[in-house]
């Protein structure tokens, strides 16, 4: 019951937050390697990252949103969620991945990011 009680409450304050945000788009920098993502006003910043595939890497957030909504971050796909504490820089650690994209999102998919993992070129 607790549970239940506590997910309506997460999908409230989703659903504010996106409402409240709704009319920001997001820009979407490409980056690559060792980043901090911003986690901040219902957004992750930067929200789109790439990285090289058939390598382990760890992504670094930095959660500074105080909504309940941002405090884990989801990579559904990989099966990979981590707890984000408030100010803190907290590192995700990724397995190796395939070349793709991969989405990470909060619990309630309303923050959203993508992960484009590439295949290295060597030049
Ligand atoms: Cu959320």
């Amino acid at each position: 019951m607790m549970i239940i009680v506590n997910l309506a409450g997460v999908l409230l304050i989703c659903l504010i937050v996106w409402w409240f945000w709704l009319h920001k788009t997001e820009e979407g920098d490409r980056n690559t390697g060792d980043l901090i993502i911003n986690v901040a006003n219902g957004t992750y910043m930067p929200s789109q990252i790439e990285m090289p595939a058939g390598k382990p890497s760890k992504i670094r957030f930095l959660r500074m949103d105080e909504s309940p909504c941002s405090e884990v971050v989801v990579f559904s796909e990989i099966g990979v969620s981590q707890e984000l504490p408030i100010g803190e820089v907290t590192e995700v650690a990724l397995p190796a991945l395939a070349a793709g994209d991969y989405a990470f999102t909060c619990q309630m998919q309303m923050y959203r990011g993508s992960l484009s993992v590439k295949e290295e070129s060597h030049e």
